[in-house]
């Protein structure tokens, strides 16, 4: 008989846990990040929107930088997917100078700036952002005399940090891992990557 009890109340105990586990999980979207990073710019319009902890509001971007010099565009493209986000496309002025600041903040500035999201397409030879629009058909930050595809083969978006006007775009080759390049590793840009908040 005292075993029957303990064994009754033993399922007693763990009735609540077995109940609890066979509860639906419901999809939590977005919070697991939500309160990572409250700050001041968390508040908009009295609606909390925060960006994933290391990543920076603008807008309704979220912008995050990988200060790690990254030879290969295609690499830095596969950083920021793997974050859920892409190569910052760049809008307005206001936002170029916003990136600009980050990449400039950064610990680590490379000779060659920061890989941006264009690219030029093989079937007509020119430049669209990431999300496929046309670059000339949105405001522009050109260093003079570019995007100039030297030598037929900048097909990549970079913007400039040290070298010519800091924060004007170029076209530059996708790969510094080329045999035979001028250029070390180290000079390869770093990552700018973006994603809506
Ligand atoms: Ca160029």
């Amino acid at each position: 008989m005292a075993i029957k009890e303990t064994v009754f109340f033993l399922l007693l105990i763990m009735l609540p846990v077995s109940t609890e586990a066979k509860k639906p999980i419901k999809p939590r979207v977005r919070a697991a990040n939500f309160y990572d990073a409250p700050s001041d710019s968390c508040m908009d319009n009295c609606v909390v929107k925060c960006c994933p902890s290391g990543w920076v509001r603008h807008g309704n971007s979220c912008c995050y930088i990988d200060d790690t010099p990254t030879p290969l565009y295609r690499d830095a493209r596969n950083t920021c997917q793997s974050k859920g986000g892409d190569l910052a496309i760049i809008r307005s002025a206001q936002e170029n100078d916003f990136i600009l600041d980050l990449v400039m903040g950064q610990n680590t500035v490379t000779r060659f700036g920061a890989w941006i999201g264009f690219q030029r397409n093989a079937a007509d030879s020119k430049l669209y952002w990431v999300d496929g629009t046309p670059v000339d058909s949105q405001c522009v930050n050109w260093l003079p005399g570019e995007p100039n595809d030297a030598h037929g083969y900048e097909d990549c978006g970079q913007m400039i940090t040290k070298e010519y006007t800091p924060g004007k775009w170029n076209d530059l080759f996708c790969n510094f891992n080329v045999q035979g390049s001028s250029f070390e590793s180290s000079d390869s840009p770093v990552v700018l990557c973006q994603k809506p908040i």
